[in-house]
């Protein structure tokens, strides 16, 4: 069986067992410990002088491997090009983009390290899978050192289409460099299209009969692959944690009232200030829920280095503290806002206690939250998810109450339609959306890209 190199910013080490618990690391875990792979990324330390060479780590039959940045490669790189520049345009927000040439650059020559080491350790019959907008160059920088081998690039985000992706001086090396895979994967079939718009319409390429494009060149496959979650470890993680103290000590602190809860990475593409409005709204147009409901919002400290995302937190407080001045009774507040990261068992029993899940981004790729959220719940007493139209979880979530986020009227009213939704309808939503996650799990996810990359018709060079 030929070996898989996974490639991502950050890589998930044996001994971190936070940032393995998730998503990307249980996904792709599996796949890598059946072919003694190999993990490739960021150590997530600064150093003053870069080692030549990765760190390596063997654990379990796999390979970490890790490098590290200088301060000002981390800066340019990661809090400039990639979280500053490509995050704001890949989720449709050019107003807040920010560019340089030179961080433009520090994003060149830092996805050419990680095509260095990747060559450095590749065997001929290595199949890779790249992740994500960080490594947008990597399969032209790979291409570039003669590697012949499979390429597969996944993008977690959302992809907009030409108007706005041209926007980026750098667009045609970015699309230019996907490109050179065979495989390139989406979450939706939106991401999906505005890549075919790109190749039809700004590179002169075509979309041929058997679903292939064709463009600077090149013939590759492509396709949509939702990101799931694993359901059985939510579903039993929130029925164990539902007993512990923390899920115990949020049940008695509401105190019969009903619970709203929003957990988010704190990012202006989760849509938390909007949400914080539609919560006021509800209060204003409905006295009547006054006191009756609590609105747990955990928002997760995220890209604190990048001032736009320490300015966003300083208006979430502000936000949400005026809500609660103009509403709040001397026995009750309306939110209770945590700026804090919790272990995801407390999180699945927070989940569980929850009457409502409210996940309104403004954009997501996916969003895993409105999954696990659905994931935890009682079978025979389930809450109700309120979820954006935006995220790319809509897609599949139909039993959700589905929302235009911007529009803050239309989220209180579906807040008080979930609060107010009968047991049985509440049951059959969960029913739907609880099939749909089981049908397309995180395992079912990472075998069907690899299998797509490794059986696809190799598409000529
Ligand atoms: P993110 O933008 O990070 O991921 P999301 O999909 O919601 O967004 O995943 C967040 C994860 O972090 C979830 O597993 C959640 O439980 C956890 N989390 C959030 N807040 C937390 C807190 N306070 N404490 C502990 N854990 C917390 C990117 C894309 C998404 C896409 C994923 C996967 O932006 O659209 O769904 O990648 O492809």
């Amino acid at each position: 069986m030929s070996r898989l190199i996974v490639v991502s910013n950050r890589v998930a080490l044996p001994r971190d067992r936070s940032a393995r618990a998730g998503g990307l690391a249980v996904g792709v875990l599996s796949a890598l410990r059946r072919t003694k792979g190999l993990w490739l990324g960021w150590s997530g330390e600064t150093v003053e002088t870069p080692a030549p060479q990765p760190r390596l780590v063997r654990s379990a039959g796999i390979t970490y491997a890790t490098i590290d940045f200088t301060a000002l490669e981390f800066d340019a790189f990661y809090n400039g090009y990639c979280n500053s520049t490509l995050w704001p345009l890949l989720h449709f927000r050019p107003g807040l983009l920010e560019h340089s040439r030179a961080n433009q650059d520090a994003y060149m020559r830092i996805n050419a390290r990680f095509a260095d080491q990747v060559a450095s350790l590749v065997k001929p019959d290595d199949f890779i899978w790249v992740h994500d907008y960080q490594l947008m160059m990597l399969p032209a920088e790979l291409r570039l050192r003669g590697l012949r081998n499979r390429i597969g690039f996944f993008l977690h985000i959302p992809l907009p289409g030409p108007e706005l992706f041209c926007i980026l001086p750098a667009h045609r090396q970015l699309m230019g460099s996907l490109a050179q895979c065979d495989l390139v994967g989406f979450q939706t079939e939106s991401d999906l299209r505005a890549f075919r718009d790109y190749a039809l319409y700004e590179a002169g390429g075509q979309v041929r009969p058997d679903g292939t494009i064709e463009m600077f060149g090149r013939r590759l496959h492509s396709g949509v692959f939702p990101i799931g979650i694993d359901v059985e470890e939510l579903e039993s993680l929130a029925g164990e944690a539902e007993t512990d103290d923390e899920a115990r000590r949020l049940a008695d602190s509401i105190a019969g009232r009903q619970l709203i809860i929003g957990v988010d990475r704190l990012d202006y593409s989760k849509g938390i200030l909007e949400r914080i409005n539609a919560i006021g709204e509800l209060l204003s147009s409905r006295p009547d829920y006054r006191n009756r409901i609590t609105f747990v919002q955990i928002a997760a400290p995220s890209r604190i280095d990048v001032a736009r995302y320490r300015h966003l937190r300083r208006e979430i407080e502000g936000r949400a503290g005026r809500v609660n001045g103009k509403h709040a009774e001397i026995d009750w507040v309306p939110i209770r806002y945590l700026n804090r990261v919790f272990p995801r068992r407390q999180l699945a029993g927070f989940y569980r206690v929850a009457r409502l899940g409210l996940v309104t981004p403004l954009r997501d790729g996916m969003n895993l939250v409105a999954k696990e959220y659905v994931a935890a719940q009682r079978p025979e007493d389930p809450g109700v998810l309120v979820l954006s139209r935006f995220a790319g979880a809509a897609r599949e979530m139909k039993g959700a109450i589905i929302v235009n986020p911007f529009d803050t009227v239309e989220v209180a009213e579906a807040i008080d339609h979930g609060l107010r939704m009968p047991l049985k309808e509440r049951q059959e939503r969960w029913q739907r959306m609880m099939a749909a996650l089981r049908r397309n799990d995180l395992a079912t996810w990472s075998d069907s890209f690899l299998d797509t990359l490794t059986t696809a018709e190799r598409a000529a060079a």
